[in-house]
């Protein structure tokens, strides 16, 4: 019997991962690219030899679904695996389009490839947890990283491959937190929905790689007008591909709205501040660190919670 924890950051996508080219290996029909961020964390320990397959999740214990995807995932580490237990929990909202996701899936494949007695590098590591979730194939790097789509068929090439370490560049994602409630679709049939029925998802696919693009060269000559004007675009391409589904997927509230109209006049007033947003109400704003107490104050009216967070680091397995 062997047990190992993993502390793992959540990344939040600069240039988003929407839509499969396969389903059950997970492998993206776009490549994407995300910032690290720190002061969040999932915290998961796996002991690999128990008398049972037990999980517990934020301090209760799993639902069938949740185990399902849990003891699934670790099969994949190995097969013949004995029974494991599994202890995982988040310090922020989950399931609320703050990535939890992402560091779920990449802290399990850490912990539990650590407590099999397997030494996987970063990229393998990449690979394993993109079949858990796709965005935690980003969460094995600190600072900014792409996740490549690959070509092959088997996904060994789908994997995430660092783009900047997080000192590179002194910027800020201010989160807020419109609201914390789960969300009525998840964003695995959302996407789902997005490729079968909007007329804009070809539109997506089609131009996202040029979006990577400009968005890693933006990153490495630290252009932060450069990467907020792609990063917004690609947000709301991304969201125009589900509010033209049938039936529409609409995530925003009205806090949404009123965070997209304060950081328009942050920018109107001078201030270099852009949104993105995931499959959820909540709103981030990449800013200069610099800035990001004024940006926190143009957010604050408008949100249940307001969070100042930086790029954050690699995992750490203890
Ligand atoms: C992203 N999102 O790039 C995008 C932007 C949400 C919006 O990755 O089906 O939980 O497990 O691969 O990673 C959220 O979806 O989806 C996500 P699966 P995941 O961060």
């Amino acid at each position: 019997m062997a047990t190992a924890t993993a502390t793992v950051h959540p990344n939040i996508a600069l240039v988003k991962y929407w839509g499969k080219r396969n389903g059950p290996l997970n492998l993206p029909a776009v490549p994407s690219l995300s910032l690290t961020l720190d002061t969040f964390t999932t915290r998961t320990t796996v002991t690999w030899g128990s008398e049972a397959d037990r999980a517990q999740l934020d301090g209760r214990p799993a639902t069938p679904g949740e185990s399902k995807r849990i003891f699934d995932f670790l099969d994949l580490i190995d097969p013949r695996r004995p029974p494991c237990a599994v202890t995982t929990a988040n310090d922020f909202p989950t399931a609320a389009g703050l990535a939890s996701s992402s560091s779920g899936f990449a802290a399990l494949a850490v912990a539990g490839a650590a407590a099999a007695g397997q030494d996987l590098d970063a990229q393998a590591l990449s690979v394993l947890a993109r079949q858990g979730s796709g965005s935690a194939s980003r969460s094995l790097w600190g600072g900014f990283v792409e996740w490549e789509m690959g070509t092959r068929e088997d996904g060994t090439d789908s994997v995430g491959v660092p783009v900047a370490p997080k000192d590179h560049w002194d910027v800020a994602m201010v989160v807020a937190v419109v609201s914390d409630a789960k969300k009525a679709i998840g964003s695995r049939p959302a996407m789902r929905l997005s490729a079968e029925t909007s007329p804009y998802y070809g539109t997506w696919v089609k131009t996202a790689a040029a979006d990577v693009e400009v968005a890693r060269a933006a990153v490495l000559n630290r252009d932060l007008e450069a990467l907020g004007r792609v990063m917004e675009q690609s947000t709301h391409k991304m969201h125009a591909t589900m509010t033209t589904c049938t039936p529409p997927v609409f995530y925003a509230q009205p806090g949404t709205i009123a965070c997209i109209h304060a950081v328009m006049a942050l920018r109107d007033s001078g201030t270099s501040a852009w949104l993105t947003m995931d499959a959820g109400p909540n709103v981030k704003v990449l800013c200069a660190a610099a800035d990001a107490d004024a940006v926190h104050a143009a957010l604050a009216p408008h949100a249940a919670v307001v969070h100042r967070l930086g790029p954050g680091g690699a995992p750490v397995l203890s």
